[in-house]
């Protein structure tokens, strides 16, 4: 059993972020817990340059209402992932391999695991397909 956090932005919610979180849950285990963390769309403007198609409200809305997700907070900040996994006692932090690397800095807190991305879908190219 273990608690288990991911984070995102979840915008157009499509297969590759259900397959990310789906098997970020099984990395718990058995009464295993996984909590994601969906950006704001503050955040996504300020520090990512995203403009969400689905306000953040909705995109937590919907996260929280799958199966595999037992919590849901907000991204305000790059810097809060650690308060993060100590405040929720997370063992292990998964990400898409799109970050591998980048959060090896909460090594001394947790486990951090990089999964493999679905290949051929993106929130960026769905709405470059929705625009035609
Ligand atoms: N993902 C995936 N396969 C895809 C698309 C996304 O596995 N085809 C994964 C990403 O690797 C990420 C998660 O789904 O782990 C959420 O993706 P985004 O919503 O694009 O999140 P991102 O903008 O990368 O925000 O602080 C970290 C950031 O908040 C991550």
């Amino acid at each position: 059993m273990a608690n288990v956090i991911t984070y995102g932005t979840f915008d157009l919610f499509h297969i590759g972020h259900l397959r990310l979180l789906q098997r970020a849950k099984a990395l718990g285990g058995e009464n295993g817990t996984l909590t994601v963390v969906v950006s704001s769309d503050r955040f996504n403007w300020v520090e990512k340059h995203k403009k969400c198609a689905i306000p953040d409200l909705q995109r937590a809305e919907i996260v929280g209402a799958l199966k595999c997700v037992d919590k849901v907070l907000f991204e305000n900040s790059w810097e809060q992932k650690r308060q993060d996994v100590i405040d929720n006692k997370i063992d292990i932090f998964v990400m898409g391999e799109d970050w591998k690397g980048k959060f090896d800095f909460l090594k001394d807190l947790c486990e951090v695991v990089y999964l493999p991305r679905t290949p051929d879908i993106s929130s960026t190219e769905l709405k470059e397909q929705l625009q035609g």
